[in-house]
């Protein structure tokens, strides 16, 4: 049985890749795990039968027979951890990989998110304007330390892993910021990544819910 995943019924971003079931389609597909899909309206996500999946009330989630997982960290690393071909079989390579993929969510992900937050829910306060610097401030320099250590090197840590997968998904969030631009080490990276053919299928099969939504399908 293949597992089931859940993302939007209806996409905020109308299926662009940025909603976080990107990134596990993206991890199924490297590994070649084929997998099903259960969409859910927003009201869904709020029911008893979604939260005893998602405490969150949110998308992803993960199925596989008995177990259910959510967090989209969690579930990219389960996925990792029982197929081939995301983490590297040296034991030390292997945790440096994991590293990687908690630095993602952990150190580059959070001031990402907080400009979103000002862009999205606070943009009508009288302090955002003066906010917004501070916020940008904070994603720059992690960015310029990001890519001082990625220098001319393809992936962060010697072959493509789980740890690139979740860099470049988080990434991927600032592409409308223009912030990446500034870095084009770290845009190439994340070209690279959005280049693979696991990524293109995992975009295309998000894409086609809102596709096929739009078009009444
Ligand atoms: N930490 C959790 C994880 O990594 O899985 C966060 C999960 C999460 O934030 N899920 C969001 C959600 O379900 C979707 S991804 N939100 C509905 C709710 O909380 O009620 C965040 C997201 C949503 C939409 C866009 N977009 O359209 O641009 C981008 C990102």
């Amino acid at each position: 049985m293949s597992p089931t995943i859940t993302a939007f019924k209806q996409s905020p971003d109308r299926g662009r890749g940025l909603a976080r079931d990107t990134r596990v389609r993206w991890a199924l597909e490297e590994v070649g795990q084929p997998y099903d899909v259960r969409l859910v309206s927003f009201a869904e996500m709020k029911e008893p039968a979604h939260r005893a999946l998602h405490p969150f009330g949110q998308i992803p989630t993960y199925e596989d027979g008995d177990l259910a997982l959510f967090e989209s960290g969690a579930i990219v690393f389960h996925i990792a951890e029982r197929h081939a071909g995301l983490l590297p079989a040296d034991a030390a390579a292997r945790a440096r990989a994991i590293t990687w993929m908690f630095a993602a969510l952990s150190t580059i992900e959070p001031p990402i998110l907080d400009l979103q937050t000002a862009k999205i829910v606070e943009h009508d306060k009288a302090w955002s304007k003066e906010r917004l610097p501070l916020v940008e401030d904070r994603i720059r320099d992690r960015l310029g330390e990001l890519s001082i250590r990625l220098g001319d090197a393809d992936w962060l840590d010697g072959g493509f892993s789980v740890g690139d997968l979740m860099m470049v998904s988080v990434l991927l969030r600032l592409r409308t910021s223009g912030l990446l631009d500034e870095y084009p080490n770290l845009s190439a990276y994340v070209a690279r990544g959005e280049a693979r053919p696991a990524y293109k299928r995992a975009f295309d099969a998000q894409l086609a819910v809102f596709t096929a939504a739009s078009s009444g399908g």
